[in-house]
């Protein structure tokens, strides 16, 4: 296989003109699409900038911003306010249904991707009022709480800060990997679930842990999931990168 190109090579005004057919911004728009699959631009590393490759390229600034458009559009640069226009993470959007209760684990493997998390948080606490409320405890029951980053492919997807009854799963360190897993070793895997999805702007600490600027938009999921028996066994609030999630629902007619 031929050497990628050097930067400043790849988009000399020769190379751009001679890629392809048809008009400049899609000449330019291909060769940038090739330095991102052959790993010269990096995902997480920035675009030089419009007026750089201006210059570089001999095009004005239009043609450069049509293609860099066209490419954040299909999802392969994505902009972040205030910082540039950087390569986006290559695992593509992930279509999440929305009538199956599955776990992350579950679903980034069907997708091929491995998984793994940094645990932010694990231990056994008070209920919170909301935990309280929506797994029907009184104040001197406890919660397990699990609060992780969890990562696709390197990429840094969501942040789950899940709470278990903790006469479910009393010792959280047992839990390595999977939440779902260690639930069902014990029997109480949840059966059904309910969900309520909010657009919202990262804050700060949340923008850190996954890699996005500062009031981008994410979804914010909350989950109340059940035993088969209608007990409540868990409440997870996560975090979702709206730039990496499509939430797919399926509707049917209603029957009269
Ligand atoms: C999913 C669930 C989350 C659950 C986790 C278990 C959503 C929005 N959330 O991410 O409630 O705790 O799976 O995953 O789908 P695990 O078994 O891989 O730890």
């Amino acid at each position: 296989m031929d050497k990628p190109l050097d930067i400043r090579t790849a988009l000399s005004p020769e190379h751009v003109r001679s890629t392809g057919e048809g008009p400049l911004y899609m000449r330019l728009r291909r060769v940038l699409d090739e330095m991102i699959a052959n790993g010269r631009l990096d995902q997480g590393h920035a675009l030089p900038t419009e007026r750089d490759i201006a210059e570089m390229t001999g095009l004005s600034r239009v043609t450069v911003r049509k293609a860099v458009d066209d490419l954040v559009k299909s999802g392969q640069l994505m902009r972040r306010r205030g910082s540039g226009t950087f390569v986006a993470s290559q695992i593509g959007r992930v279509e999440q249904s929305l009538s199956k209760l599955t776990s992350f684990t579950e679903d980034m493997a069907r997708r091929g991707l491995v998984t793994r998390s940094v645990w932010l948080n694990r231990g056994v606490y008070s209920p919170s009022p909301d935990e309280t409320m929506a797994l029907g405890l009184t104040i001197d029951d406890r919660v397990a709480r699990f609060e992780r980053l969890r990562i696709a492919a390197d990429t840094p997807l969501a942040i789950e800060r899940a709470a278990i009854a903790s006469e479910y799963m009393p010792d959280p360190e047992t839990v390595t990997s999977s939440l779902y897993e260690a639930l069902g070793r014990r029997q109480a895997r949840p059966y059904r679930a309910t969900q309520r999805i909010s657009a919202r702007k990262v804050d700060d600490e949340d923008a850190r842990l996954l890699d996005i600027a500062v009031g981008d938009a994410v979804l914010q999921i909350e989950r109340v999931s059940y035993l088969a028996s209608g007990r409540a066994i868990e409440f997870t609030r996560s975090i979702y990168r709206g730039d990496a999630y499509d939430f797919v629902a399926e509707l049917r007619i209603q029957e009269s």
